[in-house]
């Protein structure tokens, strides 16, 4: 009895963070770091995003994927859901089919405990998690898992391939990173409504906090493209400024703050479908349990300086250890290459990006069935730093 005492309802759960919601809705509109991508005369990203961003450590990027686009990524998703292993490591899906992914050398599913926190408090992903979330306790009609995390998905989904070409968020990465700019990796967080489970508050980056040329960008920035609304109960939170600190000692924070993982400085990243929000790597973020009523998926995918990854030995990716060399960090960073041509073929009224280290070789990467195989395991090349 005295154990059910102490559970947290999902219900209960939601009720407790209304407040805290709405306060932090009203802190992220007074920061000036949301809008449309817009562009100078000569084609360059607007100085006004970049310095929003810099200064913050993210910014949200308003009405970057149209209904078509977002249409297709959707389609794109449940597929990927219908099609995934009846449970986890099975080789057919709930109807018996052949489970997509299955001649991938990396999952392409991660399931979770509903509304539980997977990494808080443990050693996974180099220790970066160090507190627990709250963890609600799910309905009594709620499964035993859910998936949590997509990957693969530029070999798994053509509509997730093209994004990765797009010509705007290209030209954003560059404008953050440089023209040498290169890939970290990709994946889908699916947050489920009343099942979603929460990302343990973390700064990205393990490598360089101590390096020498240590700067607040050096481990890079992820984009979320956002396939359905965010609101502030589902949506990723951010302390703005934190990427300008080093490390920051995280579990003490939250100590500090009575033990309760709702950071009071904290901001919700709230937006609608086709936003797409830049977070800095370094910046402390998390996102709590999905005890709202609405889905999240954010397509997730980072990229860095190439000068932050050249000769590092790999971290945070799957398979063998490595140290990135020219040959790995070209590989990798083919598959943007295929990715413009992909999407040039299919939206074919855009503009491409001109992605420098691949300009010149461009009938090199074209888009067909030769360059699918070629993108074959490509995440096994991911560039994590
Ligand atoms: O979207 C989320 O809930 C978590 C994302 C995140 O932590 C990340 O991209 O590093």
């Amino acid at each position: 009895m005295a154990e059910a005492e102490t559970l947290l309802s999902a219900a209960q759960h939601a009720a407790d963070m209304a407040d805290y919601v709405e306060a932090g809705r009203q802190r992220a509109l007074a920061l000036g770091n949301r809008g449309p991508l817009r562009f100078t005369r000569d084609g360059k990203v607007h100085p006004d995003i970049l310095e929003a961003y810099w200064a913050t450590g993210f910014y949200v990027l308003e009405g970057v994927i149209g209904e078509a686009e977002l249409a297709e990524l959707r389609a794109g998703v449940d597929e990927m859901l219908e099609r995934a292993p009846v449970a986890p490591g099975a080789a057919v899906d709930a109807r018996g089919r052949p489970a997509l992914g299955l001649g991938i050398k990396r999952d392409s599913y991660l399931w979770v405990k509903p509304l539980a926190d997977p990494v808080g408090g443990t050693a996974a992903n180099g220790g970066r998690h160090p507190a627990k979330m709250a963890e609600p306790t799910p309905g009594d009609d709620a499964p035993e898992r859910v998936i949590y995390m997509l990957f693969n998905i530029c070999e798994n989904m053509d509509g997730g391939l093209r994004v990765y070409g797009h010509p705007g968020l290209l030209a954003v990465a560059q404008a953050i990173n440089g023209p040498d700019f290169v890939p970290y990796n990709d994946a889908m967080f699916v947050k489920q409504p009343g099942l979603g489970a929460s990302v343990a508050w973390h700064q990205d980056g393990l490598t360089h906090w101590n390096s020498p040329h240590w700067d607040e960008g050096i481990h890079g920035f992820n984009f979320q493209v956002q396939l359905y609304r965010c609101t502030p109960a589902n949506c990723l939170w951010v302390v703005p400024g934190t990427h300008k600190l080093g490390k920051i000692d995280i579990k003490k924070r939250v100590d500090d703050n009575g033990g309760s993982d709702r950071l009071p400085d904290a901001v919700p990243l709230f937006c609608e479908a086709g936003a797409v929000t830049v977070v800095n790597r370094q910046a402390l973020h998390g996102s709590f349990a999905n005890t709202s009523p609405d889905l999240r998926v954010s397509y997730t995918f980072g990229f860095h300086r190439r000068a932050s990854v050249e000769g590092q030995r790999g971290v945070l990716v799957v398979g063998a250890d490595h140290v990135y060399d020219d040959e790995r960090i070209f590989r990798r960073s083919s598959v943007i290459a295929l990715a413009i041509d992909a999407r040039a073929q299919h939206f074919t009224q855009e503009q491409r990006f001109v992605y420098r280290p691949f300009a010149g070789l461009e009938d090199h990467y074209r888009w067909n069935d030769e360059a699918r195989s070629r993108l074959h395991d490509y995440s096994l090349l991911d560039l994590g730093i």
